[in-house]
């Protein structure tokens, strides 16, 4: 072994569109858990660590073994994700051939919800918050000690599944190294985001972790304990400054899930954000029970260009069935205030929440129609492993999926209910996105936000992609 351990992370390859329309689209975001965990790794231990983004590379499984092979790992660390565990295992099975020496750590959301499922082809999986698990991990590796003793682990010994006490969050995320940009193979990411840029770059952040909403399609809980952590300003804004100057970004992701928790952070953001870098643009993803007409007013002034909200119904008996804690009327509201101060609204809905029917779905489309979001998405529920949505699909005999790389939002539903068939569930997606669309003030708002846009040639062909999706969806 070399004096440097080393170390790859894999991000898996995932087609979240059907094939032709995943092929054009630059669905690509930055997988910044990868690049926390890298960054603290070679903060704190001698590593040579290389991450390999099969989604950005749109390689095969083929293709990370050939990097794999190249490198070499001592470790390798995979994220793994519902629908691409299978392609994760895929790897896993390899490299326990090409490299049986490799100690393979599985780490992520689907691993914290099922921790011993995949112990047959992983040595460890890490549950939950990576990187003080994992470093610890990579320690016990290089010491030649046991990993047994680690926290927040599961592993197996003499055919038997462990649990190892549970891990503690980290209770001061300004601790945390910024995420290892520079490790990535391109650090530079062009936006499709139809607005006015200095240029076509963009980077994501994240200012918090975890949120204290228990809705029951979602897995955060399992992942972030129902607990807001926040990141000082001090430290947001030296990461922010560090992206800007080595990236000259135009455009800032803010991934938290719901960004405006603490209104009095998000009101120093953007006061602080309008001062140091006022041309900066951004989105973030915001719940509708706590946008005010004073944020939103301070959001506008901020740089903030979009905000992206999990609407999921439009029916209040659907809402309160998947403990949304919120209403159409709130909804309704929020959308009227970020319209009046001109920003945009990416609206998400699921078709399929417990109890949807045809009649609760054509009223989520009425309502999507009368809110009149800038963008909307129509998804089929994917009861995520450890969701109530989950268990209670499961226990009514709905689930139908035989593979969860089935569980993709835009691919084709998993369950059928006795209200909701396959077929049924397909036409109402279906007319959804076609009565959202195809409406003349639709298409006026995208050719004259591709006009403003300096890529109106992408946002024009993307625009032509999506009435190929919305008339002839999955081929
Ligand atoms: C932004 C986002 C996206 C973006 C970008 C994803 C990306 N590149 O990171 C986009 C829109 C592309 C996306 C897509 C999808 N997403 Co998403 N996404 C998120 C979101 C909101 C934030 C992710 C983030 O940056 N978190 C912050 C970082 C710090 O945390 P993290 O990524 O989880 O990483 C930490 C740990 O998970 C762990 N860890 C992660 N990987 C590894 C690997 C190893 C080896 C180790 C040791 C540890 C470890 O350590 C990290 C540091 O602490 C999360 C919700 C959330 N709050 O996490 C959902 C979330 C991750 N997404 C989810 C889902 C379901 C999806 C989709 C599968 C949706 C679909 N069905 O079509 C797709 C496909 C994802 C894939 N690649 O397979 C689920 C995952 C649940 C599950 N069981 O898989 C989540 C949890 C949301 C939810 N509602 O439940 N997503
Ligand atoms: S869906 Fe959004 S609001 Fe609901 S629990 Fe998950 S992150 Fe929180």
């Amino acid at each position: 072994m070399s004096a440097l351990t080393k170390v790859l992370l894999i991000y898996p390859n995932f087609r979240y569109f059907p094939g032709w329309l995943q092929d054009k689209l630059n669905y690509k975001q930055i997988p910044l858990g990868l690049l926390y965990l890298a960054s603290f790794i070679r903060n704190k231990y001698p590593v040579d660590i290389r991450v390999c983004d099969a989604s950005f590379l749109d390689i095969t499984e083929r293709g990370v073994i050939q990097f794999t092979a190249e490198f070499k790992p001592d470790i390798v660390g995979m994220a793994i994700y519902t629908p691409t565990v299978g392609f994760c295992r895929n790897i896993a099975l390899e490299i326990r051939c090409l490299l049986p020496e490799t100690l393979v750590v599985f780490g992520g959301p689907h691993v914290t919800a099922l921790p011993f499922e995949n112990l047959d082809v992983a040595d460890i999986c890490i549950l939950g918050e990576g990187e003080i698990t994992f470093g610890e991990v990579v320690k016990s590796f290089i010491d030649k000690s046991s990993y047994e003793q680690v926290n927040g682990i599961s592993f197996k010994k003499d055919a038997h599944c462990f649990l190892t006490p549970e891990r503690e969050l980290i209770k001061d995320l300004d601790i945390l190294p910024f995420p290892a940009r520079d490790l990535y193979q391109r650090n530079i990411y062009q936006h499709i985001y139809p607005y006015q840029l200095g240029n076509p770059f963009y980077s994501a952040i994240v200012t918090s972790r975890g949120c204290a909403f228990d809705c029951n399609f979602c897995s955060n809980d399992l992942m972030w304990k129902r607990k807001i952590r926040y990141r000082s300003l001090d430290n947001i804004f030296e990461e922010i400054e560090g992206i800007v100057r080595n990236y000259n970004i135009s455009f800032l992701r803010i991934g938290d899930d719901n960004f405006i928790g603490n209104p009095k952070l998000v009101i120093d953001f953007c006061r602080r954000k309008k001062k140091l870098f006022p041309k900066l643009k951004w989105l973030c993803h915001a719940r509708a029970d706590g946008l005010t007409s004073e944020l939103i007013g301070e959001m506008k002034e901020g740089g903030c260009v979009e905000v992206q909200m999990g609407v999921e119904s439009g029916d209040d008996q659907i809402l309160r069935n998947c403990n949304k804690m919120s209403t159409t009327e709130t909804v309704h509201n929020a959308i009227k205030m970020l319209q009046k101060n001109k920003i945009n609204i990416w609206a998400t809905f699921i078709i399929g929440n417990e109890g949807d029917n045809r009649a609760s779905i054509e009223k989520t489309i009425r309502f999507a129609k009368k809110i009149d979001p800038t963008y909307c998405s129509f998804m089929f529920l994917s009861p995520l492993p450890g969701t109530n949505s989950y268990l209670s699909m499961s226990k009514k005999g709905y689930i139908k999926a035989k593979n969860w790389s089935e569980y993709s939002w835009h691919g084709e539903p998993v369950f059928e209910t006795e209200e909701l068939t396959k077929k049924m569930l397909l036409d109402l997606r279906k007319k959804a996105y076609q009565e959202f669309y195809l409406r003349p003030k639709i298409i006026f708002r995208y050719v004259c936000a591709a006009l403003r846009s300096r890529q109106w040639k992408t946002v024009l062909s993307d625009f032509l992609l999506l009435l190929k999706f919305v008339f002839g969806f999955i081929k």
